[in-house]
């Protein structure tokens, strides 16, 4: 690995990682649902409840002044980390699911009509799905989907007849958290350009793991979430262009989203506060922030190779494994650090009970994908899940615990 680059000492880093689970060292292969966090993150967070706290943007005293620098400091971090134009193009949300949801219901509503198509994958999470299914019903606009093919990669020949001027926004995830295929996203919004359809990025899989700029990307809308990247739960991000975002009307309605109310009606802040209505999460985002300039340090492009020296070694233990099949593409180049597998007929949640008294920690289930996994043809998967603090010794105590559970199911 490159010189800045020392898992070992990155490790070091993640209090819980010192942590045992049935007696054996933690070994946590399960990032991709929710990654752990630093001590640089934790502490970002305690230092602000401890010293700062107080309502951002409402008071004139010290400590909202300071706190509200922090929060908005924190937007302009990670501006720059998704290579935005400006961090009035940042808006605060709970998690990627929100930010989809603001976008499905606040552009939905007001673009989307009867006979409009919305255009998938296959390979989405729900939360890319349901808020579009919601919003075409109500509208009368049809979801289509881009299938997936039998390696876990997308048939872009099938764009030629899928995509057409009824196609209004095509939505894609940059990285799918079942495959791992990491999605030819710049080639769909190319040809998405091409019939004036907008597309918006389901980044919650890709912005954590790969280097990401929405600029060079040229998509429309960018969802993310804070705790797969380090980040605490309940801050996630709504990045879109300043003139789409300007355009839509607000999602929800309360405080501070708001530049004056009378009995009769309301006119909206600027952006983004026109879609940050209520107390926001402020420990949050600054500890959002925190997890940038962690980031930041290591380098998202040594995290991307990290990781697919990772996935490469994964995949080449998970196939000596008699009984396992591997669900998504075989090319590390092409694939993020997700390995997910069925294993003999041994079922998914069996299996991570197994693990779990290894000190293992997988996903089992249908990880939120449950069209994909119908169109696999399996009810559910096992997944293991990598990140910056993953050891390639860890892989190889996954496989062991693979064997055991074939002995105690005598597979
Ligand atoms: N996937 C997983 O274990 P939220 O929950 O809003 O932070 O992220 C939703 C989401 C959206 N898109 C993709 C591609 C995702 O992977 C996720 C979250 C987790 O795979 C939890 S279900």
């Amino acid at each position: 690995m490159t010189s800045n680059f020392d898992v070992g000492k990155i490790r070091q880093d993640f209090p819980i990682l010192e942590r045992r689970v049935h007696d054996q060292p933690l070994i946590f292969l399960d990032s991709a649902a929710s990654s752990q966090k630093p001590a640089c993150v934790i502490e970002a967070m305690n230092h602000y409840y401890r010293n700062t706290h107080a309502n951002v943007h409402r008071g004139v005293h010290t400590l909202s002044e300071e706190a509200t620098e922090q929060y908005e400091g924190a937007r302009k971090k990670i501006a720059r980390f998704i290579n935005a134009k400006s961090s009035r193009e940042i808006v605060y949300t709970r998690n990627a699911t929100e930010a989809i949801n603001l976008v499905a219901f606040a552009w939905g509503r007001t673009n989307l009509r009867a006979g409009d198509e919305i255009l998938l994958t296959e390979s989405e999470h729900h939360s890319n799905i349901v808020p579009w299914q919601m919003v075409a019903r109500e509208v009368g606009a049809k979801v289509r989907y881009i299938p997936v093919d039998a390696k876990g990669y997308l048939d872009t020949s099938t764009l030629d007849t899928l995509l057409t001027k009824q196609t209004k926004l095509v939505g894609i995830a940059s990285m799918s958290n079942v495959l791992g295929t990491i999605l030819p996203v710049s080639e769909v919004i190319q040809q998405a350009r091409a019939v004036g359809a907008l597309v918006l990025v389901d980044g919650a899989q890709g912005v954590p793991h790969l280097p990401t700029d929405v600029q060079a990307l040229d998509c429309d809308f960018m969802a993310f979430s804070a705790h797969k990247m380090c980040g605490p739960t309940g801050i996630g991000v709504l990045w879109g262009r300043r003139e789409l975002l300007e355009a839509m009307p607000p999602f929800m309605g309360g405080g501070d989203m708001i530049r004056k109310v009378t009995f009769d009606g309301a006119e909206w802040n600027d952006l983004p506060w026109k879609f940050e209505a209520g107390t926001p999460a402020i420990a949050e985002a600054i500890g959002f922030g925190a997890a940038i300039d962690y980031l930041n340090a290591l380098g998202m492009s040594n995290v991307r190779a990290h990781e697919r020296d990772i996935i490469a070694y994964a995949l080449e233990r998970l196939a000596e494994v008699p009984g396992l099949t591997l669900i998504g593409p075989d090319d590390p180049d092409r694939r993020g650090g997700v390995a997910t597998f069925t294993l003999d007929n041994i079922h998914p949640h069996d299996l991570a009970d197994i693990l779990d008294h290894e000190g293992i920690a997988i996903r089992a289930g249908h990880h939120c994908a449950q069209p994909l996994h119908q169109k696999l043809g399996v009810q559910a998967s096992s997944r293991a899940s990598f990140y910056i603090y993953t050891l390639r010794e860890e892989i190889d105590r996954l496989v062991d615990g693979l064997y055991k559970a074939k002995t105690i199911f005598k597979r």
